[in-house]
């Protein structure tokens, strides 16, 4: 009983599969000749040296959803202007960036997540307001945005980008000194 239970449970596997099998067959895979072998630059720059501490900063996101440092330095107490570039060429809609930098205790994850709803405001939560330190706008290809803010206590601050599902490629971390 138990068997012939498990015999046929098996033949419907077997034609299950084959059936779903011949169908994708019948389906012409759609190949994609101009699909890029890109060979992406190893970021040492960032994970082997410090950057130099200064309070006149630059970032640059582009259209690989990557920021061009994930290390920045500055001194506590004192301004600082954050010049924050798009190298790319893709719309804000699509490839969108921008810089929060967020308080230290920030779940990082949970912020990101409640930032993805937050279309209307340019992916900043306006329930979040209390975790954001300082922001640029949200920008696309060939756009800049530049800000000031000042940090008197010295520590360690993530910055992030909020548009939807770059947080986790986008991130980093400002060092007040
Ligand atoms: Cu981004």
């Amino acid at each position: 009983m138990k068997r012939s239970i498990s015999i046929s449970t098996l033949l419907f596997a077997v034609v299950f599969a084959l059936s779903s099998c011949g169908g994708n067959a019948d389906k012409s895979q759609a190949v994609d000749p101009a699909k890029e072998t890109t060979t992406e630059p190893v970021q040492e720059e960032s994970s082997n040296v410090s950057p130099e501490t200064s309070n006149a900063l630059t970032l640059e996101g582009n259209d690989q959803m990557q920021y061009d440092k994930t290390e920045l330095r500055v001194k506590a107490g004192e301004t600082i202007t954050l010049v924050f570039k798009h190298t790319g060429k893709m719309e804000k809609t699509a490839m969108g960036h921008n810089f929060v930098l967020l308080k230290p205790g920030t779940d990082l994850n949970a912020f990101a997540q409640k930032a993805m709803t937050a279309k209307d405001s340019d992916y900043i939560p306006k329930s979040e307001s209390t975790s954001v330190i300082a922001h640029t706008k949200l920008i696309g290809g060939g756009e800049s945005d530049t800000i000031e803010f000042t940090i008197t206590e010295k520590g360690t601050y993530d910055y992030i980008c909020s548009f939807p599902g770059h947080f986790s490629m986008m991130k980093g971390q400002l060092i007040v000194e």
